[in-house]
């Protein structure tokens, strides 16, 4: 059975919705990375990049949630859009803006608003700055269209949504009026049922929820190996 290596952070969750949309059976297997479990050598061995989520299916390993989002959905022929260069190249397009913008910028934002151990103005603003602006982006492409590549819901709706139904905790309350097209997509993904299941996956397992020494320790290394 597919093994799906997991926590409730948001780019997890989106290969849950996936897992849980094609109603694909598998493994759950918990890696609580506020304990350090993503640096344990069994996971190493599955993503070198000691970071959740990834898949095992098979002799087939794939870590990062874009490629994983990739990887099931021309398995499966399952949330793609229709056949075509045009919309081929919108699909590819989009998941790596996702990949590439979206998930770095709100991360980075996340870090610096919530964990960081000093207020730096600067960062905060730069990070907020960048994630407003990825989320605009996609708020205007679904002023005009119901979902990301159009009238068919896919991969990259799954994509958006893993970061963008936190935009309360990334922004701050005020945000959502800001990108009410993405609230729209976000709301209708939520209420689905395999979205429900896919945020109560964490629930299944006691993740540790301090951000204490030893979550810093195993989540923010640069705190105590310098660099330069
Ligand atoms: N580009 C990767 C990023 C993965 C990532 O940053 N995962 C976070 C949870 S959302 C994580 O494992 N954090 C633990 C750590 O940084 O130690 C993806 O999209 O899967």
């Amino acid at each position: 059975m597919l093994k799906f290596y997991y926590s409730g952070a948001p780019n997890p969750t989106k290969v849950a919705l996936f897992l849980e949309e094609a109603g694909l059976p598998y493994e759950a297997i918990p890696v609580d990375t506020r304990k350090g479990d993503q640096h344990k050598p069994e996971f190493l061995a599955v993503n070198p990049n000691a970071k959740v989520p990834a898949i095992v299916d098979n002799d087939v390993t794939v870590f990062d949630s874009n490629a994983i989002l990739l990887y099931l959905a021309e398995k499966t022929g399952k949330f793609l859009p229709p056949q075509g260069d045009k919309v081929r190249g919108e699909l590819l397009s989009w998941l790596m803006f996702v990949a590439s913008g979206v998930g770095p910028y709100a991360g980075q934002c996340v870090h610096f608003r919530h964990f960081a151990p000093a207020k730096n103005e600067y960062a905060i603003n730069r990070y907020a700055y960048e994630a407003q602006r990825h989320f605009a982006i996609l708020d205007a492409r679904l002023s005009k269209r119901k979902y990301m590549l159009g009238d068919t819901y896919t991969i990259v709706d799954m994509d958006v949504w893993g970061w963008a139904r936190l935009i309360p905790f990334v922004l701050g309350d005020a945000a959502w009026p800001k990108t009410p097209h993405l609230k729209r997509l976000v709301d209708e993904i939520s209420a689905r049922p395999a979205a429900q299941r896919a945020v109560a996956l964490k629930d299944k397992h006691k993740f540790k929820a301090e951000m204490d020494d030893e979550a810093r320790h195993a989540m923010f290394r640069h705190m105590t190996e310098k660099v330069a």
